[in-house]
Order: structure tokens, then C-alpha cells, then sequence
């Protein structure tokens, strides 16, 4: 599957961010707890080199639990501040505003030492589209100040949000790389909705989704979709022709793929991650 997906606002983006990486104290990179490696940004990534990061986990009411847990293990051994969160029902937000004061304490010893009373902290939030960045930002700020959508590409420019305590945030439009090589890495994008539906192939999307929970979420697939052990057995494009007949949808073939990617996407074939958790890589 080739896509496009790279225009022009995406590229100003990123310029914007690294414009403006010298003049905040921490980053706050928020990836999709469904994926939580296939959702990192490496040109992103390139751009922050060493400035102090903490990863977000978000969506991670949709996330296998059991998955989402490997992972914080994972950054937890690496060093790396992580928490896992659902922006949407509020989860552990005021734990970022900790994690953020425990990762900037020697700067923030630092300001009390020599008594610097009203000093600011300034945050980044960054990540892909869609993956919740102003709905975090608002709770932090405890109002809903940034726009907020489910579609990528909603935040269109750079903004300053003010939350209690000295902290200021700035939301930042999501951001995709140009070139995705690995296409698995491309579907599972596409598939949490990071990508414009437009812009892909929705049958060859869904039929990627039953791949996936034929061979991981049997179970799951079996009982939602009322399908017997020799239907489970089916190709995944064999299965996508057969919920086309069984859901009398007359050989539109795309618009029960449509269904299919939205039950993935509002969890209705329930809890799921698409990212193992493998070694070396953040
Ligand atoms: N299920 C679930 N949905 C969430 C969560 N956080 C945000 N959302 C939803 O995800 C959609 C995208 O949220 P936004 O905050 O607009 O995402 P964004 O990263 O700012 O997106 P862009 O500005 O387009 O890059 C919205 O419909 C939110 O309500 C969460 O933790 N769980
Ligand atoms: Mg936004």
C-alpha cells in the first residue's frame, strides 16, 4: 500500500517544532498506547535529541492492559519517564504534572536555590495526528481551550495554553515522516487513525485488522462477529467477503470493511495493541 501522506502543513510542523524546541524546558511526546512503537516519530525523534522527554501512552482505554504494562516496564528500563493514560475519561493527568516536576527537579532546585519565585515551566506536546495531544493539553489547563477532533490534522498551528502552577504548553500540530518504509508500520497507523481514510486503502486496511485478530485476538473475533471455528479458519480477504454476505451489505465490499475499522477503532472487538514489545528501541 503506498500513501501519500506527508503535505506541506506537516513539513512547516516540524520546522515550527524545532524553531521552538530551544525555548521549552521538557517534551511531552504523546504515542498511541495501541502502538506504541510503530507511533514514535523518528524525524521527531532526530529533532529532540536530548532535551528531557517524557512519553505518553494515551488511548490507553482501547490498549490491551497486559501490553500497555510491558511497555511502561520497558521504558522504565530504559530510563525513560513513561506513564500510560485516557485523556478522554481524565486518567492520571495531575501524575504528568509530577513526572514533569521530578524530571526537571535539579532545574527546579536549581531556581529555588536562588530564589526564583515565579519561574515557568514550558512544555512541548508533540506526537502523530490524532493521537490526543490538545485533549491532554486541556486537561492539564482544565479547560477545553484547544480544538479537539476526531480526524487527524485538527491542530493547524502552534499554540500557548497556560495551566496553574507556572506551566505553559504548547500544542503542536500532529506530524507523520515522509517516507513510512515498513508497511506494516504504515497499516497500523492507518489503522488507529492517525491517517486520513481517504488516503488508504480501506479494504486492504481491514483485511490487515482480521489478519491481526485471527492470529492474536481469536477469541475476540469469534464471539463479536458470531463466527464459527471453520469461519476463524478463513483467508483474512475470504473473511472479509464473508462478513460482506452475512451483514447483507451486497458485495460492498468497502462498506464493510468501513465497519470493520470502525469496530477496531471504538474498541468494539475489544482491547488490542498492535506493537510487541522488542529490544532496542525506544
Ligand atoms: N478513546 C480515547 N480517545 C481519546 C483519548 N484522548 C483523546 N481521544 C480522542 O481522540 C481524538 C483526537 O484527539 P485530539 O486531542 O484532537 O488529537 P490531536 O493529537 O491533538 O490531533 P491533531 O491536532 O489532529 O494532531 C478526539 O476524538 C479525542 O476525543 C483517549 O485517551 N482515549
Ligand atoms: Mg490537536
Amino acid at each position: 500500500m503506498v500513501v501519500q501522506w506527508y503535505p506541506g502543513h506537516m513539513n512547516k510542523a516540524k520546522n515550527q517544532i524545532q524553531e521552538r524546541l530551544k525555548l521549552v524546558d521538557i517534551v511531552l511526546e504523546i504515542r498511541d498506547a495501541r502502538l506504541p512503537l510503530s507511533s514514535r516519530n523518528p524525524v521527531l525523534d532526530q529533532i529532540i535529541n536530548n532535551k528531557p522527554r517524557i512519553i505518553i501512552l494515551n488511548k490507553a482505554d482501547l490498549a490491551d492492559p497486559k501490553l500497555t504494562q510491558a511497555w511502561l516496564d520497558y521504558f522504565n528500563n530504559q530510563k525513560q519517564p513513561s506513564i500510560a493514560l485516557d485523556a478522554q475519561h481524565h486518567n492520571k493527568l495531575q501524575q504528568i504534572r509530577t513526572i514533569i516536576e521530578q524530571t526537571l527537579q535539579a532545574k527546579i532546585n536549581k531556581y529555588q536555590r536562588n530564589g526564583v519565585k515565579n519561574y515557568v515551566i514550558r512544555t512541548m506536546c508533540i506526537g502523530i495526528p490524532n493521537v490526543g495531544k490538545s485533549t491532554i493539553l486541556n486537561k492539564l489547563v482544565g479547560k477545553n481551550i484547544a480544538v479537539t477532533g476526531n480526524k487527524p490534522g485538527v491542530t493547524k498551528n502552534q499554540n500557548w495554553l497556560k495551566a496553574k502552577n507556572n506551566l505553559e504548553l504548547l500544542d503542536t500540530p500532529g506530524v507523520l515522516w515522509p517516507k513510512i518504509e515498513d508497511e506494516q508500520i504504515g497499516l497500523k497507523l492507518a489503522l488507529s487513525g492517525a491517517v486520513k481514510d481517504q488516503l488508504v486503502n480501506l479494504e486492504d486496511l481491514a483485511i490487515f485488522a482480521l489478519q491481526f485478530w485471527q492470529q492474536n485476538y481469536s477469541d475476540l473475533l469469534l464471539t463479536k462477529y458470531h463466527l464459527s471455528e471453520a469461519e476463524l479458519q478463513l483467508t483474512p480477504s475470504d473473511l472479509l467477503i464473508h462478513l460482506t454476505n452475512k451483514w447483507g451489505v451486497q458485495e460492498d465490499y468497502e462498506r464493510a470493511a468501513q465497519r470493520v475499522i470502525q469496530d477496531v477503532r471504538q474498541g468494539n472487538l475489544g482491547q488490542y495493541t498492535l506493537d510487541e514489545v522488542v529490544n532496542d528501541q525506544l
